[in-house]
């Protein structure tokens, strides 16, 4: 007799060609309106489904967890970041979570590139400035910014993403300084001319650009709190393209608004989809919404990975990229 299918829960609309091999592996149910799931809807999945595939829209606490029934095995993340899933409670329910990483490093990491430009070199303002027709040519100091190449980039977290930035920022003629809990092998520190700072604190009073590079855990919220921003020179712009919460938006809001730091580009937030309205006003700041990894590719390959993890799990073997939260 054909084995019984497990039942996936999708929570999101993902890549078409997604969906379709996911209907095909797995009993799939897919959403139909691309609504982050409610808390009733996740706990109704978990009561009902065999594996879970939510994204960071997906709140997935101890308590939602509290109602998994016993068919409730594996949440196989949309995504690298697992902040938005309580990873205890599931190890204590014995359910496992895999993630999918490496397959956005690239393109985040571009992003990141653009963000550090982008600022320094006042694109928006460009941009702005020709769409108000307002230019009336050239001259000579017009919309100056400064210079990328010789400064000092901080990267805050030399893991997959902090170290492809670091690459790029190489061709881009910075040098590359890092912040990690654990310094990393020598040849790596060699190609990337990489220096690390063991305190945090000594390497953000001496950069031209911090990039924050790690996840968000217990550990890392607020990392860059408003004790350690104020440790920034005046001349030091904030990149963040990994989570909000890793930096205290708040402070960071009102060093921006007294000019205690030249500019920020965030495409992460502590509370998204809210933004705090004072940055939106402000021209040293360029803000994105959550889009760091935002690539057809990447998203086709994030399926695929999720479908591996599933298919693999299903079938009794341990999951490529099951996350252990005792690393985090
Ligand atoms: C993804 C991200 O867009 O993977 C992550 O952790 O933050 C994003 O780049 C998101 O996870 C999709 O769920």
């Amino acid at each position: 007799m054909a084995q019984k299918k497990p039942v996936v829960v999708v929570t999101r609309r993902l890549p078409e060609s997604i969906e379709t091999r996911l209907m095909e592996l797995f009993d799939a149910r897919l959403s139909e309106n691309d609504e982050p799931m409610s808390r009733a809807e996740l706990i109704e999945a978990v009561k009902t489904a065999d594996v879970l595939v939510p994204t960071l829209t997906d709140r997935i606490d101890a308590g939602i967890l509290a109602h998994a029934g016993p068919q409730f095995r594996l949440i196989a993340n949309f995504g690298t970041g697992v902040d938005h899933i309580d990873l205890a409670a599931a190890r204590q329910r014995n359910i496992t979570v895999t993630n999918t990483p490496d397959v956005l490093t690239e393109d985040t990491a571009d992003m990141t590139m653009a963000m550090i430009l982008a600022v320094p070199r006042r694109l928006a303002d460009g941009m702005k400035t020709i769409e108000s027709g307002e230019w009336t040519g050239w001259s000579p100091m017009q919309l100056l910014g400064h210079r990328i190449w010789g400064k000092r980039l901080g990267i805050v977290g030399l893991g997959r993403i902090g170290h492809a930035v670091a690459r790029r920022a190489r061709g881009f003629g910075m040098a590359v300084h890092y912040h990690n809990r654990r310094r990393v092998h020598p040849d790596t520190e060699a190609e990337l001319e990489a220096t690390y700072w063991e305190s945090l604190d000594q390497m953000l009073a001496r950069m031209d650009v911090i990039s924050v590079h790690c996840p968000h855990t217990p550990a890392t919220y607020h990392l860059l709190s408003a004790r350690r921003l104020k440790l920034l020179q005046p001349k030091a712009y904030v990149v963040n393209t990994a989570r909000g919460e890793v930096i205290d938006e708040n402070a960071l809001t009102r060093m921006l608004e007294r000019g205690e730091m030249a500019g920020a580009a965030l495409d992460v937030f502590e509370n998204e989809p809210a933004i705090n309205p004072k940055l939106a006003r402000m021209d040293n700041v360029l803000l994105l919404p959550h889009m760091g990894s935002a690539t057809i590719e990447g998203r086709v390959e994030m399926g695929e990975k999720v479908i591996i993890n599933i298919k693999t799990f299903v079938d009794g073997h341990t999951p490529p990229d099951r996350v252990l939260d005792a690393l985090l």
